[in-house]
């Protein structure tokens, strides 16, 4: 059994803040903690967007504390997201992700596992995972 408390991730390589300030993730669980997901918290800071496509990883975010809205650059729609909502982006959906006035905090999933090794690509994306056995490149996104 694993047991992990997030205070106990804080400050280790399994948290990694956004190179452009909009983020904080705690990898509570990766690839290699053998799950066949990977399990994240994330906190979106208050007054920022960022945008997203994980074209190569299925992922389900839950909003446990704070209020936003998810733009999907699919068909422009925009879902309000506050506490209890839940949205999966089961079509590798191209977003914006908005916190308003105070921090976001998401639960998120992500099949594959994120193995952590991941940044953005220039398109936003994160790499799959037979790209990062071949080594892939590490151009972090600037959204
Ligand atoms: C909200 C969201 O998409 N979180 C994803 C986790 C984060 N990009 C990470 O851990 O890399």
């Amino acid at each position: 059994m694993i047991v992990r408390l997030i205070d106990d991730i804080k400050d280790t390589d399994r948290e990694v803040f956004a190179e452009n300030g909009n983020w904080v993730s705690r990898r509570i669980l990766l690839q290699k903690d053998g799950m066949g997901f990977s399990f994240h918290e994330t906190i979106i800071f208050a007054n920022t967007e960022t945008m997203i496509w994980y074209k190569n990883h299925l992922e389900a975010v839950f909003c446990v504390e704070g209020e936003g809205e998810i733009e999907s650059l699919e068909d422009e729609r925009v879902y309000q997201i506050r506490p209890g909502t839940m949205y999966a982006l089961n079509n590798n959906d191209r977003h914006l992700l908005r916190a308003h006035s105070m921090d976001m905090r998401l639960v998120c999933v992500f099949n594959p596992a994120l193995t952590g090794e991941e940044v953005h690509g220039q398109d936003g994306s994160y790499p799959a995972p037979e790209e990062m056995e071949q080594g892939c490149s590490t151009v972090e996104e600037k959204y």
